[in-house]
């Protein structure tokens, strides 16, 4: 018997919930009710496939009657732009938002309630609304395939921001239409001297599409002014003396740098921006500002100060790692902290946080010790450390109302394949979105493990690889 919510099998676990007797069996007659909002029947289609794939049968999709009913009500604003109400009793479920985000939120839910929904009523809302991952595409580029594939393992945990990192030393990943050989020079090396890649228009239309259905928005990173031997390598006129430098394929940070004060550098970053700003729908641009150890600091501040205008010039919105408190920010200006406190912690008293503190949600960092995958600067990151913290806990003076939310970077210096980025991520990333998603009160690791436990088994029953770590239970024979 189920008294408890954390007895149920969720990640992120929901805010309330109350049980009922009994359970609602899906039927082979069982439909999805969609009402005729297009983009509530298009979550009902995507529910139907899943449950079909789940139960072996798949529901229909109808506008009116009975069974697994999905509302938009406009006058449910308390639920916020993703909270839903999520009711099971023996004779139907309903699932109802304010919003097509809050609606596909709560059928996340729903599906790990299966295969025996209890009855249950469920009101749920996020404690923060940035919930994100990251992939570092530029040190080894991943397929479009396998970037869908990773949208699709996010978004079951209501995670709602994926950051490609697009652009760096070792590689340059997007096409810009006006300077073809950004991809045809940048877009060939990788780290290790391992292949390239990069993604045209037409593939980078295919993963926003994917991550808009998936309710995730794309975060393009462009890393400037450092990290950017890739676009000089590509670019001769960005370099002093116009001569390009060579490709880099090996791992070190810092040493390149563009230049404001050549007369190329502002068209460029334009272009580049300009193109990003076109071709994704989201809000924010982020232009990296990480580890610009050989820019000087007076161009530094300038060149962040620039590429802040063009960025509002745009109409879009600026994200940048910790380093760009340097400037002076905008007020809607997000800082993504991720090393030293006492740098985010310049920011002005307006500007708010994406928290990615390293030795919490660096994905790149081994689990443990003997790991074969993984690297050790930002320490050992198990489970219960991914877990283990409170986002509103690392900036002194940075509480819930000035952090956006949380974010898992997973840097891919030595990540070649899709099976090591999931082993590296999916577990850690299950603990980010409860981070994020679930009040710090109601967090605890003991309540948590044995939900995390399921939701890697789920991921083991449909073959997906992904880490079992030593502090779960052994895996079933
Ligand atoms: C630091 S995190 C970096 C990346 C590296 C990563 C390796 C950040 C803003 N910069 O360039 O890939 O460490 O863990």
């Amino acid at each position: 018997m189920v008294t408890d919510r954390t007895d149920l099998p969720l990640v992120p676990l929901p805010r309330q919930v109350e049980w009922h007797d009994g359970r609602f069996e899906i039927a082979t007659d069982t439909c999805v009710v969609a009402g005729d909002d297009p983009v509530v029947q298009r979550i009902a289609a995507q529910l139907a496939d899943e449950l079909g794939d789940a139960l072996g049968h798949r529901p229909d999709v109808v506008s009116t009657g009975d069974g697994i009913a999905l509302q938009v009500h406009p006058g449910r604003a308390d639920l916020g732009a993703e909270g839903y109400e999520l009711f099971v009793a023996t004779d139907g479920v309903g699932i109802v938002a304010a919003t097509a985000h809050g609606v596909w939120n709560g059928t996340r839910t729903l599906l790990q309630l299966l295969p025996a929904l209890p009855a249950v009523h469920i009101v749920d809302a996020p404690r923060f609304e940035w919930r994100g991952a990251m992939l570092d595409v530029a040190r080894h580029p991943s397929t479009v395939d396998d970037v869908l594939r990773f949208i699709e393992r996010i978004a079951q945990w209501k995670l709602n921001r994926l950051h490609l990192h697009l652009t760096d030393d070792q590689g340059w990943r997007i096409e810009i239409p006006d300077w073809p050989a950004l991809t045809a020079v940048g877009g060939a090396t990788a780290v290790g001297g391992d292949p390239g890649g990069w993604f045209s228009l037409a593939d980078w239309a295919r993963i926003v599409a994917h991550a808009e259905r998936h309710f995730v928005t794309v975060v393009p990173e462009v890393d400037l002014p450092g990290h950017t031997n890739a676009a000089l390598a590509s670019v001769p006129g960005l370099n002093p003396g116009e001569v390009a430098v060579a490709p880099y394929t090996g791992i070190e940070v810092g040493f390149s740098t563009l230049r404001l004060d050549l007369p190329l550098t502002r068209r460029f970053v334009g272009d580049v921006l300009g193109t990003l700003a076109a071709i994704t729908p989201g809000d924010h641009l982020h232009i990296g500002g990480d580890e610009a150890h050989s820019t000087d600091h007076a161009d530094y501040v300038a060149f962040i100060t620039f590429l802040q205008g063009e960025v509002e010039r745009l109409g879009k919105r600026m994200i940048g790692w910790e380093e760009i408190t340097a400037a002076p920010l905008q007020p809607h200006t997000l800082v993504q902290h991720w090393l030293r406190a006492e740098t985010a912690g310049r920011a002005p008293h307006d500007n708010r946080f994406v928290m990615s503190p390293s030795a919490h949600t660096y994905l790149d960092m081994k689990h443990h010790a003997d790991d074969r995958l993984g690297r050790r600067w930002a320490g050992m990151i198990d489970v219960d450390a991914a877990y283990g913290w409170d986002p509103a806990a690392l900036v002194p003076g940075v509480d819930d109302r000035r952090i956006a939310g949380v974010e898992a970077p997973l840097w891919t210096e030595k990540v070649r394949t899709f099976d090591e980025v999931q082993l590296l991520t999916l577990d850690r990333l299950a603990c980010l979105a409860e981070v994020g998603w679930t009040p710090q009160a109601a967090r605890q690791w003991h309540t948590f493990r044995p939900r995390l436990d399921a939701a890697v088994r789920r991921l083991e029953a449909g073959g997906v690889p992904v880490y079992r770590s030593s502090l779960l239970a052994a895996a079933q024979a």
